[in-house]
C-alpha cells in the first residue's frame, strides 16, 4: 500500500469486510463451482477434427482462432453457431444435484461470455437463446435449480463483447466513437439492470472483460453503475474486477483499497501466504486443464489436475480465508466432461467426510504445518494432512502464550481418539510449544486426511 494516500473520487463504495449476512455467506462457503457454458461449447476446442489448441488462447476463446489452421472464414461460421444450439442433454437439476453432491456452497455461472451471446431472453440483443432452436432461458433453468438445493447463484458477465459493433477496445475519442461508446455503455447497464430484475435470488455478480481502455476510462459510469446496481438489489456482492479507480487501477483503488466485495484476482493460481490477502476476501477460480474454461473435448497431452491437486487447492484456500471456484465446461449437448464427472464425485466422497473442515471454516493464526493445512472453527482446530509425516506426529505448534492448546484429536470419518503429548521440544525456545498428536501406524488413507482437534487451557 502507498505510503501517502492521495484523494481518489472513484474509490471503493462498500466497506472492506462487508458484515451482512450475504458477505457472511460469502466468507463460509469454502468451496465453489464455475460453469463456463455457452457457443463455444459446440465446437470444444476444435472444428471438423482440426484442433484450436494452437491457433487460439483458450476454448472459449475459440472466436478468435487464428493462423494457419483455422478454418476459411471462420468468425462467421462461429457466429452462426447458435443456429445449431440446442442442448438436448441439458438438465440444470442434475447439475445443481452434482454441485451438492460435491459440496459446492455457491456457484458461477455464464450468463454471457466475450462473444456477446446472451443464454437469457434479453430484451437489449437479438443475439440470444431465443434466436436458437432452444428457445428457453437457459439462465432461469440455472438460477432456480441451483437455488432449489440451497446453492447460492452469482452471474459471470462479460462487459467485452466481440462481435458488439458498438464495442470499442480503446478509448473513444471522435464524437462518432464517443457516441457509439456511450450506446454501448447503456446496453451495458440495461443488461444487467434486466438479470437482477429477472432473477432476484442471485447473490451476485462475477465480472469480466473489463480490462480494456474504453471501459477503464469509463470510470465515472461504472462508478455510478455500480451504485446504481447496489440500490436495485440491496445486499448485491460485486468483485473486485468491475471497475477501477480515475487513475485506471484495477482491483485496487490508487490506495490500495479494494474496489468491491472480494478480490476476484486469483484466476488459475492461489496466494501464498496469509499477508497477500491483507484480510480482503477473495475467491480463487481454477480450471481442470491447464487453461480452457469452456468445453474441451480432448484432454490427451494435457495436464489436467487431480482430485488430489484440487484439494490441496481447496484447503490452501480455505486455510487462507478464501473460496476455492472449480470451473466445469459442459458440451454442446449439456453434459459434463467425463474427467470432470470422475472429479465431481471424487471431491464429494471427500468432502462427505470432512466438509466440516471446509464449510464455515476459517484461517487459524498458527504457525503454518509442514503437513498441511490449518483450518478454524470456533475451539476447533483442522489440519488437513496432505504430507503425511514419516514418524506419524503430527507436531502442532502454538504459542507458548497461547491458552488454547489442543486438548483432544481424532481423525474424520475414524471414531478412535488420538494420543496428544505436550513434547515441548524447544524448537523455538522462546515462542512457541508444541503438541504431537499421534496419527495411528495402522490407520491408512489414499487420499489427505484431516485431523480434527479440540482446543483447551494447556
Ligand atoms: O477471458 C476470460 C476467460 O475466457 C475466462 O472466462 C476467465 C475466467 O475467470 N476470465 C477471463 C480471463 O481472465
Amino acid at each position: 500500500k502507498p505510503a501517502e494516500r492521495k484523494e481518489v473520487k472513484y474509490g471503493p463504495i462498500t466497506p472492506k469486510n462487508r458484515t451482512d449476512a450475504n458477505m457472511e455467506a460469502f466468507r463460509n462457503y469454502g468451496l465453489g463451482q464455475f460453469i463456463h457454458w455457452g457457443l463455444y461449447a459446440i465446437p470444444g476446442n476444435e472444428w471438423e477434427g482440426v484442433s484450436a489448441r494452437k491457433g487460439a488462447a483458450a476454448s472459449e476463446w475459440i472466436r478468435t482462432w487464428s493462423g494457419p489452421n483455422a478454418p476459411k472464414n471462420w468468425k462467421e461460421t462461429y457466429d452462426n453457431l447458435y443456429k445449431q444450439f440446442d442442448p438436448k442433454s441439458f438438465d440444470a437439476k442434475a447439475w445443481a444435484k452434482q454441485a451438492k453432491d460435491m459440496g459446492a456452497k455457491y456457484m458461477i455461472f455464464t450468463t454471457k461470455h466475450h462473444d456477446g451471446f446472451a443464454l437469457w431472453p434479453t430484451q437489449y440483443s437479438d443475439y440470444d437463446i431465443m434466436a436458437s432452436p432452444y428457445k428457453k432461458d437457459i439462465v432461469k433453468e440455472v438460477v432456480d435449480a441451483y437455488t432449489a438445493e440451497g446453492i447460492d447463484v452469482y452471474l459471470y458477465f462479460s462487459v467485452l463483447e466481440w462481435n458488439n459493433p458498438d464495442y470499442l477496445t480503446k478509448a473513444p475519442v471522435t464524437a462518432e466513437e464517443k457516441a457509439k461508446y456511450n450506446k454501448f455503455l447503456q446496453y451495458t447497464k440495461n443488461q444487467l439492470m434486466e438479470l437482477l430484475t429477472n432473477y432476484p435470488q442471485i447473490k451476485g455478480f462475477w465480472f469480466d472483460g473489463t480490462w480494456d481502455q474504453s471501459w477503464v476510462q469509463s470510470y465515472d459510469f461504472t462508478y455510478n453503475l455500480e451504485k446504481e446496481l447496489r440500490e436495485k438489489h440491496p445486499g448485491l456482492i460485486i468483485g473486485s474486477r468491475f471497475r477501477n479507480d480515475e487513475f485506471g487501477k484495477r482491483h485496487f483503488d490508487s490506495n490500495g483499497d479494494i474496489l468491491g466485495d472480494y478480490e476476484q484476482g486469483w484466476e488459475r493460481k492461489l496466494p501464498q501466504a496469509y499477508e497477500w490477502l491483507d484480510g480482503n476476501d477473495w475467491d480463487a477460480v481454477m480450471t481442470i486443464p491447464p487453461n480452457g474454461w469452456g468445453y474441451m473435448k480432448d484432454w490427451s497431452g494435457l495436464y489436467t489436475k487431480t482430485t488430489d491437486d484440487l484439494l490441496d487447492m481447496l484447503m490452501q484456500s480455505v486455510s487462507l480465508n478464501g473460496n476455492f471456484v472449480l470451473n466445469f465446461g459442459p458440451d454442446g449437448q449439456g453434459k459434463m466432461h467425463p474427467g470432470e464427472d470422475k472429479i465431481a464425485k471424487e471431491l464429494g466422497a471427500w468432502m462427505k467426510v470432512n466438509g466440516e473442515a471446509v464449510h464455515g471454516a476459517r484461517h487459524a493464526d498458527l504457525p503454518v504445518s509442514k503437513l498441511g493445512y490449518y483450518t478454524e472453527k470456533g475451539n476447533t482446530l483442522y489440519l488437513s494432512v496432505f504430507n503425511r509425516p514419516v514418524n506419524n506426529i503430527a507436531r502442532i505448534a502454538v504459542p507458548k502464550k497461547s491458552n488454547r492448546v489442543p486438548v483432544s484429536a481424532q481423525i474424520l470419518g475414524n471414531k478412535a481418539q488420538l494420543k496428544v503429548v505436550h513434547s515441548d521440544i524447544g524448537l523455538d525456545l522462546d515462542k512457541n510449544t508444541y503438541y504431537d498428536v499421534i496419527i495411528p501406524k495402522g490407520y491408512k488413507s489414499h487420499r489427505a486426511f484431516v485431523i480434527k482437534m479440540e482446543l483447551g487451557e494447556p
